[in-house]
């Protein structure tokens, strides 16, 4: 932790189980020369003060072996959260489907979302909006689960979920390990799905990777988080999420609980 001791003094100075502390991580690359910025990586997490520094110092290894590029731009944000402020919420359950081509999951995802209460029009319009981006977004799209109406105005940027963790890490690992996987990725949008199916009038996700050689994407509903794999092709630096919600929900409490609702996701007790 060399170079970190002033950092982790002003964080300890603020050491108490009252409290936990949001890291918001992104990087971007073309940000400082006036072409388009393109977006690399993001992160989330809410740890205890104890854990700050050790966090940012993974978050920014990460970023300096990331697959989709060199970044020139990074924006670390630490934000002190009141413990009584953060909601603990379950997590989805986890499945795993393999195809032997990109089209077969493609298709399942549809059938996938049609079971979870997306109409056929909008689960095709999902998969038609990923795969047409010519650039990822930061964050994802919301649309009407009923019409595929994309319903957010936030453009290429979309809206980014935000705040949230896992409650105890090594509890979530052995829970993910029941279900056979593993591993940064999982853990993050398991958890992402997690917060996602728990605001009101959600009804569905459509998730791909944006990283180059990950192939494997996600749809999820209220209780289910199913893998499924190819969901694009090898090389594909594009991905992207959807977000099906219904036609009553109201778009500033959505927005609201996504970006700064503070949640723990938690596994069920053995
Ligand atoms: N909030 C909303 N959208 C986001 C967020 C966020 N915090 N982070 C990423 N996105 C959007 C954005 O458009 C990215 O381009 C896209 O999702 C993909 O992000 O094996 O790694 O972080 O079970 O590349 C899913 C399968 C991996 C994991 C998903 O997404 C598994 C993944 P990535
Ligand atoms: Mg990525």
């Amino acid at each position: 932790m060399a170079n970190m001791g002033v950092f982790q003094l002003v964080i300890e100075h603020n050491l108490s189980s009252h409290y936990l502390f949001s890291i918001r991580m992104r990087a971007a690359a073309n940000a400082n020369d006036g072409g388009g910025e393109q977006h690399l990586s993001g992160c989330e997490r809410l740890v205890p003060g104890n854990q700050v520094a050790s966090v940012v110092q993974n978050l920014l290894r990460r970023i300096s072996a990331h697959t989709r590029g060199k970044a020139d731009m990074i924006n670390i944000r630490i934000d002190k959260i009141k413990r009584a402020k953060i909601w603990q919420i379950p997590a989805l359950k986890i499945e795993s489907l393999e195809f032997a081509t990109m089209e077969q999951s493609h298709g399942n995802a549809i059938i996938s979302l049609m079971e979870f209460g997306v109409s056929e029009i909008a689960a095709h319009k999902g998969i038609e909006l990923i795969k047409n981006l010519s650039a990822s977004m930061r964050g994802g799209m919301v649309l009407n689960a009923v019409t595929g109406e994309r319903i957010d105005n936030f453009g290429d940027r979309g809206v980014r979920l935000s705040h949230m963790d896992c409650k105890n890490e090594p509890a979530f690992l052995s829970f993910m390990a029941e279900y056979g996987v593993g591993g940064e990725k999982v853990r993050e949008a398991v958890i992402l799905a997690s917060k996602a199916a728990f605001a009101k009038d959600y009804v569905a996700e459509l998730c791909w990777s944006d990283d180059p050689h990950y192939v494997t994407g996600y749809v999820a509903s209220k209780e289910i988080y199913r893998r499924l794999s190819p969901m694009k092709s090898k090389e594909d630096n594009i991905g992207g999420r959807v977000f099906f919600v219904k036609s009553s929900v109201n778009l500033n409490d959505l927005i609201d609980f996504f970006e700064n609702q503070p949640v723990l996701v938690e596994v069920p007790r053995k």
